[in-house]
């Protein structure tokens, strides 16, 4: 059997989280319209017929702003020397940048295998960027037209992954799905929410910190109490809304997935809190867990 690590990485947005969602067929890791949704990396298992593929989701790749920015820049860039194979997802809706460019050469001259997934061509014909992308790497690289949202040739691209893995055992139990806890998942969830319903300068801006998560002694009902960090008391005040009206709404959408996720009742205690420019903070960043993950 083949067996082995695959690194998934690409621009900001491209659809590298939709995209391993899909292919593992459980939502393993947020997915949101605004760039720097993923903040470490995630790994999902895959387990096919004759292969058991561990996909391992990354930030996405833009200029750091912030020192935490740097930390998710790092852990993209870092799985990448430690896989069996790196899955490059471009968001063939976007287009090609210089940046793709630089990166496709460079994964090439590393000798890594290197495949190229093309997502969201539900939204846009591939044909037009194969060309460019084939005289890029066609040698060196395989390209694979996909869509994650239509479900179009998942099942191709996981041919060509396998093909590239080298023969070996399963590296993990055949009902791992992810290698995170259930307690990062609530926060994450949380944090999707956030993205979600706010401009983008507040979601950035925001940690989410799990002071409880506790299952009560009937099994029937989890207690989760968290705190919403953010950089600014006027993001506070607009997280907060009117009479906590926008508190209110993406707690309750949050408890919802929460509830699905747990497979139990969630009693979900939301507190908001300030915490000036935690970005650039490294305690702060150790603190809520950032970068830690392997
Ligand atoms: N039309 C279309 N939209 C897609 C597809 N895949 C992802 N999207 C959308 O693209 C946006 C970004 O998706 P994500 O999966 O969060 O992208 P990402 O690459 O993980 O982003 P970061 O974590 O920020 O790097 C979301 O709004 C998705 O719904 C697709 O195949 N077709
Ligand atoms: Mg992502």
């Amino acid at each position: 059997m083949k067996s082995g690590f695959v690194a998934v990485v690409g621009r900001a947005n491209a659809g590298k989280s939709t995209l391993v969602n899909v292919i593992v067929g459980e939502k393993v890791a947020i997915v949101s319209p605004k760039p720097q949704t993923t903040r470490d990396r995630i790994t999902a298992i895959y387990n096919g017929e004759n292969s058991q593929i561990a996909f391992v989701d990354t930030p996405g790749l833009y200029k750091a702003e912030s020192l935490l920015n740097s930390v998710m820049q790092k852990r993209a860039q870092d799985t990448v020397s430690e896989v069996d194979v790196v899955l490059f997802v471009i968001d063939a809706h976007n287009g090609l940048s210089d940046t793709d460019r630089s990166l496709v050469k460079k994964y090439i001259s590393s000798g890594v295998p290197l495949i190229i997934a093309l997502t969201k061509t539900d939204i846009m014909p591939e044909s037009l960027l194969i060309s460019e992308l084939k005289e890029l790497g066609e040698e060196n690289a395989e390209i694979v037209p996909v869509s994650a949202r239509k479900n179009r040739n998942i099942k191709e691209l996981l041919k060509v992954i396998e093909s590239k893995l080298p023969e070996g055992e399963k590296l993990f139990g055949d009902d791992v799905i992810s290698d995170r806890s259930s307690k990062f998942m609530i926060s994450e969830i949380m944090r999707e929410k956030i993205l979600l319903k706010f401009d983008k300068e507040i979601p950035h801006g925001v940690a989410i910190i799990i002071n409880k998560f506790a299952l009560r002694p009937d099994g029937k009902v989890y207690d989760v109490s968290l705190d919403i960090v953010c950089e600014k008391s006027n993001h506070k005040a607009i997280l907060i809304g009117k009479n906590g009206s926008a508190l209110k709404e993406v707690s309750s959408f949050a408890r919802t997935d929460m509830e699905k996720f747990l497979g139990k009742k969630v009693f979900l205690t939301v507190y908001v809190k300030v915490k000036e420019d935690w970005r650039n903070s490294a305690n702060s960043l150790k603190e809520f867990g950032y970068g830690e993950n392997d």
